[in-house]
């Protein structure tokens, strides 16, 4: 079977990409009879996809043709925030986004006074950073720190094995152990749960290491439930206990990692003892777990990015990563860590996005948007913030302190374009919305954060309406605004061309007219792909470095250690008199982010839920079912009260993100979270959150 581009009559089908914020990056296949998509269905024949697509995707063509896609451009009416927009051509809403942009521009605050945002809408590198950087570049906009989920966990892994490059998800069936560290596997990333149940079938254990007993919590032989943000506690106890029981591989330390002998010194200081009260988790507990991994011969760690999502997540990663360097299992397949596999990809991201056309200019960390938007003393520096350009992104649902966001989307002065397929809560605030094709009606090309296959995504069907992929609008905007470099004028199959010719090894026979053919392409590794079973590690010294003299320069501990999170009883004992519930806030099953909330078959009639320990839940006087208010001083939003023992006592969950706009009382969870910044790479904390929760009535 060969796949089409377009299909305007008979049966076809096309070959593609699942868009979305996922490691899975799954491959599609789209059945158009007379130019609509009837079906879409995993890949067969994909290894990782493995013939099925989850919860969410699988209603993809429902989302599509909502009733609600936007179709036309719109103009804003009434006041920011309201939603009363009307439909306007596109020439007057280019002609009207080129004019004010233009006037910012040439204002004495300057192009900078520009910011663009987006994020993960589409994981695609055309659809989602190209044409779009080639713009901004050129306009000399501020430049966004894209930091809103994984860069704490990425620069934690950068300083210890040297990238995003760890342990193959297609060997662990040949582990022994297996660990689900901070991650729900069966939610956020449902294509590696074969493999997991493959390891379990050949005899390994499945431990499950979560402050709540997820859904893939309850498939794990074991729950740990650890108290949030200490992970690395944990970790540290597992080496001290490896280390003082013989249980480390020698030969691996001593040829391929640096620091050993500092990093023995620093596990001393953390015995299971100590350990236990800090983790919530009993010692002997922690001396049995170090023991299992030490005697392990290749035991898969899968962290994903849950738990870096504290002020020590960076530090947590890194030493988590350490692990598998003291006990050897890097040697073997199934062995090692897995954060995240996208540093396997090489793509050439400098003709992508075109960097070097860019001028000196302020980065502005998307964590802080609500800070950017506020007045000038908010501590961002360089002019106001005057025009906001946002695509692939809902931040005024995502973006944590969300109130202070919404203030400074309803400034009056901001001149925000919105890019999107639906009014989302952001859109609300726009002054021009821009609709945009879907992943079934435009080309794009795939990295994974969850294995090492390239996809092509061909598009199915003509755009809906007069929707238009992002690219088209940006080269819209710029030819509007006179901008005439020629990289501007790609079209996306040049972009995709661009993309792959590169030359690294790992990207050879990664060609366009192979991905046209198969839709997907495995990288150039072997299978399984075992980086590091004889070192090579990408570091400054080609080791695994327990001591990192970057992270010293940084100002950080070079050597692993504890960095506790900065809400919990303990680090913030004030605050957790008036707060003392860690709120989590990570992702309902059937939300991906915020995107789906919309598809009614997905929010199945439910309302945002607030899960309670018992315990809990009984000091408070709160029932099952009851209406709850959550909140601390940046924030509120209600919420039904689930009662139970699904959490650890102290921890609260509310299943996330909804659209705040539906929800009873208009507000989300992150109206309670921080824009403060983690240990690494000013991520954000959004776990990292004391409340309190009390009955609303
Ligand atoms: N269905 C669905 N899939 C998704 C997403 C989605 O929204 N919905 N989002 C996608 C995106 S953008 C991402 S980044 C990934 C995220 O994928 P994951 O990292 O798996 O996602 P989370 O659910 O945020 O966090 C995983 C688990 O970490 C736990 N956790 C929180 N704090 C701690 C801690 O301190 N220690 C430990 N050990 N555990 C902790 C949480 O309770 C949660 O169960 O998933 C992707 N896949
Ligand atoms: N409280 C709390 N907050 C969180 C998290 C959490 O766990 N808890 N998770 C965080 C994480 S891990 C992440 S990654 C971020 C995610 O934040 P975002 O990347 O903003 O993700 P979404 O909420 O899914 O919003 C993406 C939007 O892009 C739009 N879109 C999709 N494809 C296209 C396209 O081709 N063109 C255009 N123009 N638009 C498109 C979708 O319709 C959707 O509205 O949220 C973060 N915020
Ligand atoms: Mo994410």
């Amino acid at each position: 079977m060969s796949a089409v581009t377009l299909a305007e009559s008979d049966t076809q089908v096309v070959r593609g990409g699942c868009p979305h914020d996922c490691p899975d990056a799954c491959s599609t296949r789209v059945t158009v009879e007379r130019g609509r998509a009837t079906r879409i269905t995993g890949d067969p024949d994909h290894p990782f996809t493995n013939g099925f697509l989850c919860a969410k995707v699988n209603r993809y063509l429902e989302r599509t043709y909502h009733r609600d896609r936007l179709l036309h451009p719109l103009r804003r009416v009434g006041r920011k925030g309201t939603g009363s927009f009307v439909s306007v051509s596109w020439e007057e809403a280019i002609d009207e986004v080129a004019e004010r942009l233009g006037e910012i521009a040439r204002s004495a605050d300057g192009p900078q006074a520009i910011l663009p945002y987006s994020y993960a809408g589409t994981m695609g590198l055309v659809q989602g950073a190209s044409m779009d950087r080639r713009f901004f570049h050129l306009l000399g906009a501020s430049k966004l720190d894209r930091t809103i989920c994984s860069m704490p966990g990425t620069i934690g892994m950068r300083m210890t094995v040297g990238a995003n490059i760890g342990a193959d998800g297609e060997g662990l069936p040949q582990s022994d152990l297996v660990l689900l560290w901070g991650t729900n596997t069966l939610t956020s990333n449902p294509h590696l749960w074969p493999f997991v149940l493959e390891a379990r079938k050949n005899g390994a254990r499945i431990l499950g290491i979560d402050p709540i007993r997820t859904r893939t919590m309850e498939q794990c032989d074991e729950w740990l439930a650890i108290r949030p943000g200490t992970d690395a506690a944990l970790a540290l106890a597992m080496m001290h206990v490896m280390f003082d029981e013989g249980l480390e591989d020698r030969d691996y330390l001593e040829r391929y990692t640096l620091g050993a002998d500092e990093l023995r010194t620093r596990v001393l200081e953390y015995p299971p003892e100590r350990v236990a009260p800090i983790t919530g988790l009993p010692a002997e507990r922690i001396r049995e777990l170090g023991r299992e991994y030490g005697r392990a011969r290749a035991a898969f760690i899968r962290v994903n990015y849950g738990l870096q999502r504290h002020y020590g997540g960076g530090m947590a990663v890194r030493t988590i990563a350490c692990l598998p360097a003291v006990a050897g299992h890097w040697r073997r397949a199934g062995g090692g860590v897995q954060l995240s596999t996208s540093g396997t990809f090489q793509y050439n991201n400098a003709a992508l996005q075109r960097l070097d056309l860019s001028p000196p200019t302020r980065t502005i960390n998307m964590i802080r948007l609500g800070d950017a938007l506020g007045n000038a003393d908010a501590g961002v520096g360089g002019p106001p913030v005057r025009a906001l350009v946002v695509y692939n992104s809902n931040p005024a649902a995502v973006a944590p302190d969300r109130n202070a966001v919404v203030r400074g989307l309803m400034r009056e002065d901001l001149f925000t374009v919105v890019l999107e397929h639906f009014q989302t809560d952001t859109a609300d605030y726009a002054d021009i919305v821009l609709p945009a094709t879907t992943q079934l009606e435009h080309w794009d090309l795939h990295y994974s954060y969850g294995h090492v296959y390239a996809t092509l995504n061909q598009p199915a069907i003509e755009p809906l309406g007069e929707a238009k992929p992002n690219t088209e609008i940006f080269r819209l905007i710029g030819r509007r605004m006179g901008i005439t470099h020629p990289v501007l004028a790609d079209d996306d199959v040049t972009i995709i061309k661009q993309a792959l010719d590169s030359p690294h090894e790992r990207m050879r026979g990664v060609t366009f007219d192979a991905l046209r053919e198969r839709g997907w392409m495995r990288l150039n590794v072997p299978r399984p792909f075992v980086p590091y079973a004889e070192g090579n590690f990408p570091t400054p010294s080609g080791k695994c470095e327990f001591v990192s003299a970057r992270l010293g320069e940084m100002g950080i501990d070079p050597v692993p250690t504890y960095t506790p999170p900065l809400e919990l009883p303990e680090t913030a004992p004030e605050l957790a008199a008036r707060f003392p519930l860690v709120l989590i806030s990570s992702p309902r099953h059937y939300f991906l982010n915020s995107t789906f909330v919309n598809i009614e078959s997905l929010r199945k009639n439910a309302e945002p839920e607030c899960v309670l320990h018992a315990a809990d839940a009984e000091r408070r006087g709160i029932a099952e079912g009851a209406r709850v208010v959550v909140f601390n001083a940046r924030g509120e939003f209600t919420a039904v009260a689930r009662v139970g023992d699904q959490v650890r006592e102290g921890v609260v969950w509310a299943p996330s993100i909804w659209w705040a706009k539906l929800a009873p009382d208009g507000a989300n969870a992150n109206a309670t979270t921080s824009q403060r910044e983690t240990d690494m790479g000013g991520g954000p904390v959004f776990y990292d959150n004391l409340v309190e929760v009390a009955l609303a009535d």
